[in-house]
């Protein structure tokens, strides 16, 4: 099919990321927007205004995933998505998952605005959460969507005051009668969902390093995410002598350690690890450290050699836990397959980029995205545009609005070429 000639501003939508940058607990540039908070609510009502004003219907589901859709003259036929994530880890950036949004938003609004009649649905997704900051859980709503959520297991998570995720749903005025009700509601499948594509910065330094303008992803890398905690029986920091102690925090230092030793012990750069929460109790500087709760990251595009590592980081947590006499207690919040990407989806995105004249290169996500779900029910690929030095999840992330405007007008000509007309 002729592709449609189409007029993106990578400058609006750009602006439109650093106003979205404003819906923050923490000041500017840095970003902080936490799941059902006020500021996520502030961001969820600008997005539907964008929708709105690209002339999309706008629709939530019961968990919260926010769609705008560009009906199609067969409004039978399997929708096409785009979409990421608002959501912001503490003390990120303005341009992680939020491209993928504002841009999606952009991508439809400027193929309505030539007249583009897509055959099939063409809808952008804002999904509810896809950061695990309040619940530990990851994608949330893309697992909801995915069926890869039970309800069982969510009713187990709590925030750091206790809230459970479907109080904190409620709260936002989202939510049904159980969790099994929310999760059903949020549900889609092969049969309405023909195919996916998100538009994301790389959040690595590939793109800017070899000078590309555009990565075509060929899969994402399956992440797992744990929960350690060591209890030990604290005491006074003078009076409490040290061979008495059972110090929960060293414990927690020597097992940090051991998560960087056998993770490097793989051999692979594709093998990633870290323990990015760690908090201690009772904190107080004259008193040896009681409690010490743990997250652990760990990564590879290598499922199986990721799963020996979380086995052997679980074993020396045992190992650790027994030779400190503290007690122990692990989870495993998540450990989820890896995604390869569609053929249709990327194929689509190829024939955008040559037809833009743009330089490309294929590669893996290292990082995860909702797309990693939603590869479980439709076709699905991603798109990359470079970020300044690679940085993200950082305050001083960036993007320009001309590698924005490139990443926009792949995604809509793509988008194009797989709702058809
Ligand atoms: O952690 C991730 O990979 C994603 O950016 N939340
Ligand atoms: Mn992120
Ligand atoms: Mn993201
Ligand atoms: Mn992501």
């Amino acid at each position: 099919m002729p592709l449609p000639q189409l007029d993106i501003s990578g400058q609006l939508v750009f602006d439109q990321l650093l106003h979205l940058a404003t819906f923050s607990d923490d000041p500017n540039p840095a970003v902080t927007r936490i799941l059902f908070t006020d500021q996520d609510l502030n961001a969820r009502a600008y997005v539907k205004q964008l929708m709105t004003e690209a002339g999309l219907i706008v629709r939530e589901d019961t968990i919260g995933n926010v769609y705008g859709v560009l009906e199609g003259s067969d409004p039978t036929a399997p929708a096409v998505g785009t979409g990421s994530h608002c959501d912001a880890i503490p003390l990120a950036g303005a341009f992680d998952g939020t491209l993928g949004v504002i841009g999606g938003i952009a991508a439809l609004g400027a193929l309505r605005d030539v007249g583009f009649r897509p055959r099939a649905p063409l809808e952008v997704v804002m999904f509810t959460s896809e950061e695990p900051t309040r619940f530990g859980l990851s994608c949330s709503g893309s697992r909801a969507m995915a069926g890869a959520l039970e309800g069982d297991y969510l009713a187990t998570l709590r925030d750091v005051n206790g809230s459970s995720y479907l109080e904190a749903a409620r709260g936002a005025g989202y939510g049904a009668a159980s969790l099994d009700a929310m999760l059903a509601g949020a549900r889609r499948t092969r049969a309405d969902l023909g195919a996916f594509l998100e538009l994301h910065i790389e959040q690595g330094p590939a793109l800017e390093a070899e000078g590309l303008q555009v990565g075509l992803v060929t899969a994402i890398a399956a992440p797992a995410a744990l929960a350690v905690r060591f209890s030990g029986d604290g005491g006074h920091a003078g009076a409490h002598l040290m061979h008495l102690r059972n110090d929960a925090s060293l414990a927690a230092a020597e097992f940090a350690l051991a998560v960087e030793r056998i993770v490097l012990a793989t051999g692979s750069e594709d093998t990633v690890g870290t323990v990015g929460r760690w908090e201690v109790s009772p904190n107080a500087v004259n008193s040896v450290p009681r409690e010490a709760a743990l997250e652990v990251d760990v990564r590879d595009v290598d499922a199986d050699r990721r799963d020996g590592v979380v086995a052997e980081v679980l074993a020396e947590a045992a190992r650790i836990a027994e030779a400190r006499r503290v007690r122990l207690e692990t989870r495993v919040v998540s450990q989820d397959p890896p995604a390869a990407s569609g053929e249709a989806p990327l194929a689509a995105l190829a024939a955008a980029v040559e037809h833009l004249g743009l330089t490309s290169r294929r590669m893996v996500s290292r990082a995860y995205h909702d797309s990693l779900f939603m590869a479980q029910i439709a076709p699905t690929a991603m798109v990359f545009i470079p970020c300044r030095h690679g940085y993200s999840h950082r305050p001083d992330e960036y993007a320009s609005p001309e590698d924005i405007e490139r990443g926009v007008h792949v995604l809509a000509l793509a988008l194009a070429q797989l709702a058809g007309d």
